[in-house]
C-alpha cells in the first residue's frame, strides 16, 4: 500500500516498523531543477537549484509530513484528524484522510485561502470550517479539539509532520551528492525550516553528507513575527499561505538559523510578486506567492553580497502556482487579446507581417 512515497524510501530514518500500514500517495522524489537563467538574470556567480515541491500529489510540500502523520494516526486508531490551515495543510490532510478512510476536519481563516486550496478541501470531503479570524485563531481552536483522544491534530505541532518533511533535505543531499552551502525557503508556521534543519543534521550524523547549509528563512513583511521579535496580531500579506502571526515552531526556526549561521529575514509583497513573475518567466517554474518569498530572498541576499561566489544554493518552492490562479492572472501584468477568426487578425495581434 505504501508504494514509492517518502516513508518507503527513507524508512530507516523514520518512526515506522515492519507492521506499519503506510498511507501514501507516492509523495516526494520531486525535481531539483538547476536554474541557470535566474542566476544569469541576477548577475551570475553561483549555482542555484530549485526544489519544486509543487509537484507533490496535492501540489505542496505538506504531503511529506502528512503521509507520516496520517500513517501514525491510523496506527494509533483514531477516527478523525483535524488541522488549522492557510490552505495547503488542509488540502493535504483532506486527501490523505480520504486515502485512509478517516474523517477530516479543517479550520481555515474566513475568505483568506486561495481558490485551489478551497477546492481541494471540499472535493476530498473534509468538514470545512471557516473561522472568523486568522490562522492563529484557528490553530488555538485546533489545540483545544486535540485534547480529545478520538481526534489527532495534523498540524506541524504533531512531531510526525516534521519527521516526514525532513525527507526533502535527504533528497537534496542524495541528488547533489552532499548538502548545499545555503538553503532558502519561505517561513510561515516555521515547521518546514525546522524539518530541513533536522534532516540535514541527521544525514550528516549518519555519514550520508559531510556538511550543513546555512538556513535562510523568509517571512512576508506584514507577517514577520520572527524578524520583528513579537507576535503579529493582524498579519497581512498577498502570500496567504504564510499569513501567520504566531508561528508554532518559532524557537526551533530561530535555532535552525542560529546554529547554521543563516538568517530569518523578510521581503515585501512587491518583492514577492516580482519574484513570482520572474521565476515563471525565466525558468518556466510556476509557484504560488508564498513560495516566491524564498526566491525574493535570494534576489535580496544577492544584491547585498550575501551569496558567496561559487556557492551551491538550493531554494524550496513549496506550492504550485495553480493553487492561486487569481493572483497569477493579476501578477502576469499581461492580458489575452480577442480576435476575429481569421489569420490576418491573429498576425496583427502578435505583431507579425
Ligand atoms: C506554499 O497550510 O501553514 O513555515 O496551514 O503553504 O512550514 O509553515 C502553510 C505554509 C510555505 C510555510 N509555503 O511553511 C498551512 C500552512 C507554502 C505554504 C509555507 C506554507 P511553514
Amino acid at each position: 500500500m505504501g508504494g514509492h512515497g517518502v516513508i518507503q524510501r527513507y524508512r530507516e530514518f523514520l518512526p515506522v516498523s515492519e507492521d506499519t500500514c503506510i498511507i501514501s500517495l507516492n509523495e516526494g522524489n520531486t525535481p531539483l531543477i538547476q536554474s541557470h537563467n535566474l542566476v544569469r538574470a541576477l548577475g551570475g556567480g553561483f549555482r542555484l537549484f530549485v526544489k519544486y515541491e509543487g509537484l507533490n500529489p496535492t501540489a505542496s510540500f505538506k504531503d511529506r509530513g502528512m503521509t507520516m502523520a496520517v500513517t501514525k494516526a491510523v496506527e494509533n486508531g483514531v477516527r478523525a484528524i483535524v488541522c488549522a490551515s492557510t490552505g495547503n495543510t488542509s488540502a493535504s490532510a483532506a486527501a490523505y484522510a480520504s486515502r485512509a478512510g478517516l474523517v477530516c476536519v479543517v479550520l481555515i481563516p474566513e475568505g483568506k485561502i486561495s481558490y485551489g486550496k478551497m477546492a481541494q478541501a471540499l472535493i476530498h470531503g473534509a468538514k470545512t470550517i471557516e473561522v472568523r479570524g486568522n490562522f492563529d485563531d484557528a490553530l488555538d481552536l485546533v489545540r483545544e479539539l486535540g485534547t480529545r483522544d478520538d481526534i489527532e491534530i495534523v498540524n506541524s505541532i504533531n512531531p510526525f509532520r516534521i519527521q516526514g518533511q525532513k525527507t526533502a533535505a535527504f533528497e537534496v543531499c542524495d541528488e547533489l551528492g552532499d548538502a548545499p552551502d545555503m538553503h532558502f525557503l519561505p517561513v510561515g508556521n516555521a515547521g518546514n525550516i525546522t524539518s530541513y534543519w533536522t534532516g540535514y543534521n541527521e544525514y550528516r550524523d549518519a555519514g550520508k553528507s559531510t556538511s550543513l547549509p546555512m538556513m535562510m528563512g523568509w517571512q512576508a513583511e506584514g507577517s514577520a513575527p520572527i524578524v520583528k521579535g513579537h507576535v503579529i496580531t493582524s498579519p497581512e500579506t498577498v502570500a496567504t499561505a504564510i499569513r501567520i502571526g504566531n508561528p508554532a515552531s518559532w524557537e526551533q526556526a530561530v535555532r535552525a538559523s542560529e546554529e547554521s549561521s543563516g538568517a530569518i529575514d523578510c521581503v515585501s509583497d512587491d518583492e514577492i510578486l516580482d519574484a513570482h513573475r520572474m521565476l515563471a518567466r525565466t525558468e518556466g517554474i510556476f509557484v504560488e506567492p508564498a513560495s516566491a518569498a524564498g526566491i525574493a530572498g535570494i534576489v535580496k541576499s544577492y544584491a547585498r553580497g550575501g551569496i558567496p561566489p561559487e556557492s551551491t544554493v538550493v531554494v524550496t518552492v513549496t506550492g504550485h502556482g495553480l493553487k492561486d490562479p487569481g493572483i497569477a492572472i493579476e501578477n502576469a501584468k499581461a492580458s489575452s487579446v480577442v480576435v476575429e477568426p481569421n489569420i490576418q487578425s491573429v498576425l496583427d495581434a502578435i505583431g507579425m507581417e
